[in-house]
């Protein structure tokens, strides 16, 4: 929401929005990074880690956010980007300076000429992971693009550095972080081979288990909540990550559940991998760990595109499958909305770098401007990105917003949402009631049903007190399905919790509706 008309979301905006926020039912809000940056990833590259960029507002605004949302019950987590930061960032402009800086051993530097780089790694964005500085003859080393240069984790000067940063921000009254690709803080020695994985070289590499547990340190010094986006950490030792006694942190996103299946340009959401790959998590992390599950986030499509098709029912039955797992929900914004993907006609409708510099090495490739722009945008962070829908004309900002609203905000906007009983909108503020009016979907354990059905998720929920069944018709066809005995014995009574559909029926043999979801209690 923005609040002073230059078409960019702030924080004061955020203020004006957290009474919708809290009719929502949400505990916290998890905020992208508002730190001070040139913005050449969204923020994710950090010239100053204690000031915000002046475009979302001022320490003070943010103070006075925090102090409305407790006032509220809501908490307020940041974005906590420590695996890199800007190459405007002070440290790294001294380090490139000279050999000799005293801040030179803040970043990775490797001998190098413009035609040989220290190895054949490549960067997440694409390209290689090293830039070539004709100053030093050296080159810098980056996992993601080169405005991003990675900090030198085995640098105990930096790291006390960081965490005095870290307490800073805690003492400031903020209730935890989410640690931005926490995972790759640890690298292989630079003669390390590519196999298969071109990013194993910096994916949860051994020897970090030094650096999570400083970090844990302080942690547990505040009563805050952590949640790492760790990609490469297997399910297996998410558990020991999370441990409630001993972990590192409270939750750990896993990216595993995003897998796309096809050719670039024509790939889909893969329903078997997001049931097969949560499941497994959830069983994994069953004894001791905590997951952090979520279906849309900054990163990826809208979900309700790439797994449902648009429809109040399948943002719906979406909703219901990830948000009754255990582990702790989140909601990224316009997803209780049933939001989807943007229709982009053109390269600037896009602003992710990433997504610029992929439609660039298609165009350098010899495909034409409209290939190029198809390929691109088919699986783009940017559909996520585009301004919450508030009104019918989307009510965002009086003024033109930073990437254009979707077209669709006649259908998907808060306003008429909220004001019809039936829409995602409400249906979230139900299931989230749900969700906390009984413990068992807090602490059951998890069993899949159905486990071979290829487009139904069921899985049931228990503890001692309570049995719940959760059923969701996660494709766009009627789906016909025998339950279980154990689940519809006339001799039990059965109560339907909550259901997308009118007139739910609840037997032995069942045809599910398209995208219909059924939560049910024994
Ligand atoms: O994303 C990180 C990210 O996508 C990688 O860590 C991931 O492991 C990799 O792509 C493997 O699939 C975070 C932010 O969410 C993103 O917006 C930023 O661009 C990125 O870090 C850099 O800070
Ligand atoms: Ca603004």
């Amino acid at each position: 929401m923005d609040s002073n008309d230059d078409g960019i979301g702030d924080l004061k905006g955020i203020q004006a929005k957290i009474p919708y926020l809290k009719e929502l039912g949400i505990d916290f809000i998890w905020l992208n990074p508002i730190y001070q940056s040139p913005n050449v990833d969204n923020g994710y590259d950090i010239s100053d880690y204690q000031a915000i960029n002046p475009e979302f507002g001022t320490l003070e605004d943010l103070k006075e956010l925090i102090q409305l949302a407790h006032n509220n019950q809501i908490k307020l987590i940041m974005d906590l980007v420590i695996n890199h930061t800007s190459d405007q960032h002070p440290w790294f402009l001294e380090s490139k300076k000279s050999k000799e800086n005293p801040y030179r051993d803040y970043y990775l530097w490797a001998d190098a000429s413009p035609e040989k780089m220290p190895n054949n790694w490549q960067s997440f964005f694409g390209g290689s992971t090293w830039t070539y500085d004709s100053s030093t003859k050296q080159a810098y080393f980056h996992v993601f693009a080169k405005e991003q240069p990675d900090l030198n984790w085995k640098n105990p000067a930096m790291r006390k550095d960081i965490y005095q940063m870290i307490r800073w921000w805690l003492d400031f009254g903020i209730d935890g972080f989410r640690l931005d690709a926490i995972s790759h803080i640890q690298k292989q020695p630079w003669d390390f081979k590519i196999t298969d994985n071109p990013w194993a070289p910096f994916m949860n590499v051994a020897g970090i288990e030094t650096y999570m547990a400083e970090l844990k340190e302080i942690f547990r010094s505040y009563n805050i909540m952590t949640v790492g986006e760790a990609s490469g950490v297997s399910s297996k030792s998410a558990a020991l990550w999370t441990d409630p006694e001993d972990g590192y942190i409270d939750m750990i996103f896993e990216l595993e559940h995003q897998v796309r299946t096809g050719e670039p340009g024509y790939e889909i959401g893969s329903l078997p991998d997001f049931k097969k790959v949560l499941s497994r998590w959830q069983k994994d992390l069953q004894p001791n760990g905590w997951n952090a599950l979520y279906i849309d986030n900054h990163d990826n499509p809208r979900s309700n595109s790439i797994f449902g098709n648009e429809t109040n029912e399948s943002a719906t039955a979406l909703a219901t499958a990830y948000l009754l797992l255990r582990g702790t929900p989140f909601i990224y914004q316009g997803q209780e909305l049933g939001m989807t993907n943007f229709p982009f006609e053109s390269i600037d409708e896009l602003r992710t770098t990433e997504s610029l510099q992929t439609y660039h090495d298609w165009l350098n490739k010899g495909l034409s401007q409209n290939e190029a722009l198809r390929l691109t945008t088919h699986w783009t962070r940017d559909h996520s990105r585009t301004p919450m829908h508030w009104t019918e004309l989307g009510g965002f900002s009086t003024n033109q917003p930073w990437m254009k609203l979707n077209t669709n905000t006649d259908r998907i906007n808060v306003a008429i949402q909220q004001a019809n009983p039936t829409s995602p909108f409400n249906y979230y503020k139900k299931l989230i009631t749900l969700r906390k009016s009984l413990p068992v979907f807090t602490s059951g354990s998890y069993q899949i049903a159905l486990a071979k059905h290829p487009s139904v998720w069921a899985y049931t929920r228990k503890d001692e007190t309570n049995e719940v069944f959760v059923l969701t018709n996660l494709s766009e066809k009627e789906q016909t399905v025998t339950l279980p005995n154990y689940w519809t014995n006339p001799n039990d009574s059965f109560e339907v919790l909550l259901t997308n559909y009118p007139n739910t029926t609840w037997q032995k043999k069942l045809i599910l509706r398209p995208y219909e979801a059924i939560v049910v209690k024994k």
